[in-house]
């Protein structure tokens, strides 16, 4: 009977059902194992509420505009005053054994994670390579395999040791391209055999916007008065620094382990005209030039023709050494990956310069969507456009890197939530990938964000939970750190053994 249902399902065998975490989100352990400090370790609690509502709680002690550098400087000299959740992450550095066990229970493929380059290089261009950094991860590996999953690998998710930010404003110099390039090859050799996939760095595109957390770029005070804000000249040569590193990690992987697959991380950004005039259109043709840019290059090999008129409109010349192009050429992608969860709108902002909006949540709500707490659109038709674009583009075998839903849980005192909504976005939008494969787009593996509670990105949050797995701690750090089984595990459980056949809501056993 079982077996009748299963041939319904469009998900081909050995699909990578799993999930996505990175180290700065779950570690903790921050200055533990030999661990140099990393960006992510300065970076503070910053709800929605506190940036709506709350006058900065560091005013007092420096100015309003505070750049990153003079935030920085603080965190070092009254750390007492910040709180820092990434430093703390939910301890994964310790619990690692159950946490995966607990993964491998939902019958995970695949376990997207990252190495935190600073415990490999304390300093990230260290003579030698922390041996107890290395170990710790084969320890992970290991546990991976032993609980039925590859361990798919981001060599680095928003956290550059901080030795190359402040030394050498981070991929704004060379010399930090040349680390990356050191710390990939100690990886892949260390490594080879233990990891089939590799990813270079996670969503690449956010060099754009967030510059410190992406690429470790310490800016000084812009001339909008907004630290986080640079010159496109400046932003742009961090960019390309960033795109030969990445190059250079792949043609290092293919060198030293020609079974292992490499590929990017695009913050995928789908957009819709805000209506049927065609300036709107235009826009979109615009933003997405400015989003497809990065993949563009790494699974292209170039830069694209589009950037030239913007690049010459802004006074961006990029710096190249002589063998960057060639570099960009060899160093293609095997496959492509992506971050999906929401859709945005978009409006004409006039010629000549068609200025991307730099803003991660849509400015214009779309009446047609529901939206999250944290107002991210909701969107699974739009996961199916996105990906029939990028197959469209680039004919590669795509792995969604990470898809997921942020919210509030009610946990009870075992960590257990009816978390219904998490499954309806989960349902909806394995339906909507289910509906791209029958159109005939190669994917190999999804990767829900967030399979267990971790600290958020964006805003170092413990409150936006996007786990099946409940993790007891609070955004101040309070709790046991005791995990749970929410009903969504359950669920996944479900979903995962029937190979994406079986998505309904009404059967899910809990144990
Ligand atoms: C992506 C990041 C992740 C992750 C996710 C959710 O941008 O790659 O690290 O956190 O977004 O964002 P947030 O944690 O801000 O909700």
């Amino acid at each position: 009977m079982t077996e009748k249902k299963y041939k319904a399902t469009p998900f081909p065998d050995g699909f990578l059902w799993g999930g996505s975490t990175a180290a700065n989100q779950i570690e903790g352990a921050w200055n533990e194992g030999g661990r140099g400090p990393a960006t992510s370790d300065f970076v503070r609690l910053f709800t929605k509420k506190m940036r709506e509502e709350e006058p900065k709680e560091y005013d007092s002690r420096l100015p309003h505009n505070a750049s990153t550098k003079e935030m920085v400087a603080d965190m070092k000299e009254h750390p007492e005053n910040w709180n820092l959740p990434k430093r703390r992450g939910i301890d994964f550095y310790h619990t690692y054994k159950d946490d995966l066990a607990l993964m491998g229970e939902m019958g995970f493929k695949v376990f997207r994670m990252s190495i935190s380059w600073s415990r490999i290089f304390p300093n990230g261009d260290d003579a030698q390579p922390n041996e107890e950094g290395l170990a710790f991860y084969d320890a992970v590996f290991d546990e991976c395999h032993k609980n039925g999953m590859e361990p798919l690998v981001t060599l680095c998710h928003f956290d550059t040791p901080m030795h190359l930010a402040e030394e050498y404003d981070g991929f704004a110099s060379r010399h930090t391209v040349d680390a990356f390039e050191r710390y990939a090859a100690t990886c892949f050799e260390r490594y080879k055999g233990k990891v089939k996939y590799w990813l270079t760095f996670n969503e690449i595109n956010n060099v754009i916007t967030n510059p410190f957390t992406c690429s470790g770029v310490i800016f000084e005070q812009g001339e909008t008065g907004n630290p986080y804000y640079g010159k496109w000249a400046y932003k742009y040569q961090v960019a390309h620094n960033q795109l030969v590193a990445s190059a250079k990690a792949v043609i290092k992987c293919h060198e030293i382990d020609p079974d292992a697959k490499i590929g990017n991380m695009l913050c995928r950004l789908e957009n819709y005209a805000e209506s049927s005039k065609p300036e709107d259109q235009l826009q979109v043709l615009f933003e997405d030039h400015f989003n497809w840019f990065f993949s563009d290059v790494q699974a292209q090999g170039e830069y694209p023709y589009y950037m030239a008129r913007f690049f010459r409109e802004n006074g961006v010349e990029i710096e190249m050494e002589n063998e960057d192009l060639d570099v960009l050429k060899r160093g293609v992608i095997d496959f492509v990956t992506i971050s999906y969860y929401m859709t945005y709108i978009m409006r004409y902002k006039g010629e000549p310069v068609p200025k991307p909006s730099g803003s991660l949540v849509s400015q214009i709500k779309n009446p047609n969507l529901p939206m999250s707490d944290w107002g991210w659109t909701i969107d699974p038709i739009g996961f199916r456009i996105t990906l029939n674009h990028i197959y469209d583009r680039y004919h590669l075998p795509i792995f969604i890197s990470e898809n997921g839903y942020g919210a509030v849980d009610e946990l009870d005192e075992n960590g257990y939530c009816a978390d219904d909504y998490r499954i309806e976005y989960l349902k909806a939008h394995v339906e909507q990938l289910g509906e791209a494969i029958k159109d005939g787009v190669d994917v190999f593996g999804y990767g829900w964000w967030g399979p267990i509670d971790l600290v958020s990105s964006g805003t170092s949050e413990m409150t936006k939970r996007y786990g099946f797995i409940s993790v007891d701690l609070d955004d101040e750090g309070k709790g046991t750190g005791r995990r749970g089984k929410k009903k969504s595990f359950f669920y996944y459980k479900k979903l995962i053994e029937s190979n994406g056949a079986d998505l309904s809501t009404d059967n899910i056993v809990e144990e």
